[in-house]
């Protein structure tokens, strides 16, 4: 009987579609930006502040700053998979607004000029005090999840303030795929902290980036 079924199926399928035109389309992927930043490479950078975090290099720290990455001749293709490493370093305050003395903390990811995340991040310390919620992995103003929400790492070290105490830093690795089809490509991310009350405020918050790859995929 189950064999039956199966039979009837597999006939169904072959009548509808043929051999040929359901066949899903083929993807066809080419790694066009790679950077680890551990040998110093700058290429198609127009921010170079490097430094090193986790034993490892990392493009920032940045505090109301962020970086830009310009590349062409990008051969032809339908989307493109932009992935890397955020750090969130210190103390973020999420979604919090306190008459624009601390927050609330916002980082930006554009792509040829138009948002594709506008988030916010919360890093705090909240054991026994107040707990700021942040948007990510939604966007701002939209959502209240908790701290660190959507992190793969929680347990790294600040980068300054809190640079001796686990749970300083949050990884999170962000992967977007989007449909693209220009030869050059302008990736931007930035950050819109506000930290009135401490001096450098980039003590306080920053984040970085590591492990930036950029891939184009042509469908056929
Ligand atoms: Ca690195
Ligand atoms: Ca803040």
């Amino acid at each position: 009987m189950l064999n039956l079924k199966i039979a009837t199926y597999l006939f169904l399928f072959m009548i509808t579609c043929g051999l040929s035109t359901c066949k899903s389309p083929k993807e066809f992927k080419q790694t066009i930006y790679e950077n680890n930043f551990d040998t110093g490479d700058i290429t198609h950078l127009s921010n170079t502040k490097i430094s090193t975090f986790n034993q490892s290099k990392v493009l920032g720290n940045f505090n109301n700053d962020g970086f830009e990455l310009i590349l062409n001749q990008i051969p032809t293709h339908d989307l493109i998979e932009i992935s890397f490493d955020l750090y969130i370093h210190d103390t973020w305050d999420g979604n919090k607004t306190s008459n624009g003395i601390d927050g609330p903390d916002i980082w930006e990811m554009q792509i040829d000029g138009s948002p594709y995340i506008y988030t916010t991040f919360s890093n705090t310390i909240c054991a026994t005090t107040f707990c700021s919620p942040q948007s990510y992995p939604d966007d701002y103003p939209n959502n209240n999840h908790n701290p660190r929400s959507g992190a793969v790492d929680v347990l790294l070290p600040g980068f300054c303030s809190l640079k001796l105490i686990s749970g300083g830093s949050t990884l999170y690795k962000i992967r977007k795929i989007i449909q693209h089809k220009n030869s050059s490509l302008n990736l931007k991310c930035l950050d819109h902290l506000i930290q009135t009350n401490v001096k450098p405020a980039i003590c306080d918050e920053s984040w970085s980036i590591d492990n930036l790859k950029i891939v184009s995929i042509s469908l056929n």
